[in-house]
């Protein structure tokens, strides 16, 4: 059977592309999806892309991939910074975990030099844009093969 990937994204990336392109280019969320997917069918992964802006919301998801799911790619957007209870779901989760962000978080403000998913995180992508998704795939085939 086809292993299943979600790709959650946490709050205000639904505006992926359509404010602050400086920052985080002019790819839309369904851009994401719709290249994730392609690459996920070339890699034999099914890909679920997610978007919540609620903490909760994101912590559901992670359940759901308990038993749904063989791996996660996530951007908790700014929850990267602040969440014990997004930490605590993925410290749940039994499967690989990445964690990726478009930009690169450390040539920012110092407060988002830290991470709580990276506690638990397998793998870190930051900076690499959008096309950071796909490389997270990537390297979840590989480890999942
Ligand atoms: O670089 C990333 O992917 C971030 O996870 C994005 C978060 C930020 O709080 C993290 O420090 C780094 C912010 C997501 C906001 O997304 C927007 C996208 C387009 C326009 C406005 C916001």
């Amino acid at each position: 059977m086809t292993k299943k990937i979600f790709i959650l994204n946490g709050p205000n990336l639904n505006l992926l592309g359509k404010r602050q392109p400086e920052i985080y280019g002019h790819d839309t969320l369904d851009d994401v999806a719709a290249n994730c997917a392609a690459l996920g069918a070339d890699l034999g992964l099914e890909i679920e892309l997610k978007q919540s802006n609620f903490e909760g919301g994101i912590v559901e998801m992670i359940h759901d991939a308990r038993e749904q799911a063989a791996g996660i790619i996530i951007n908790p957007g700014a929850y990267t910074h602040t969440s014990v209870a997004i930490l605590d779901a993925l410290n749940t989760f039994e499967g690989p975990v990445f964690e990726v962000h478009i930009s690169n978080v450390h040539k920012r403000e110092s407060f988002r030099h830290h991470s709580y998913v990276s506690l638990r995180a397998d793998g870190v992508m930051a900076g690499f844009g959008v096309q950071g998704y796909e490389l997270a795939l990537r390297r979840m085939a590989v480890v999942l093969n």
